[in-house]
């Protein structure tokens, strides 16, 4: 807060508060707080490339997507099985595959970025 004005509110799903964040905290010079965090909030817009359908595209996605490539998951784990494939950039392959996940994983490190094409894919 600056000068008792809340200049931004952000919202996270219940159980996803980021450590040492509490519900309804605010943030001011007394939290000494180490890092600003320089945060992109990512929306979902049509989906792609946020294969558990949480509205954002994360980590989270990539780790899915790769566990997927390599059989430790099943499509049918993926709640948006048909956001996965979105690589190549504005030419989805028709394919679930570690360069999709490679890509979730750029764009959430602010690499890439995260407005994505992503093809008709089923999970079968
Ligand atoms: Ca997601």
């Amino acid at each position: 807060m600056v000068g008792g004005e809340v200049l931004n509110t952000l919202t996270f799903a219940a159980g996803s508060l980021p450590p040492g964040l509490l519900a309804n905290d605010t943030v001011d010079a007394s939290d000494h707080l180490p890092v600003l965090l320089d945060l992109e909030i990512v929306a979902g817009g049509d989906g792609c490339g946020d294969v558990n359908s949480d509205g954002a595209i994360n980590v989270i996605d990539a780790m899915l997507v790769a566990q997927f490539t390599v059989g430790l998951r099943a499509c049918t784990t993926l709640s948006s099985f048909g956001n996965c494939d979105v690589s190549p950039p504005g030419a989805p392959d028709g394919t679930c595959s570690i360069a999709d996940a490679l890509r979730m994983a750029q764009c959430s490190v602010g690499l890439v970025s995260c407005d994505m094409v992503c093809g008709a894919l089923a999970c079968n």
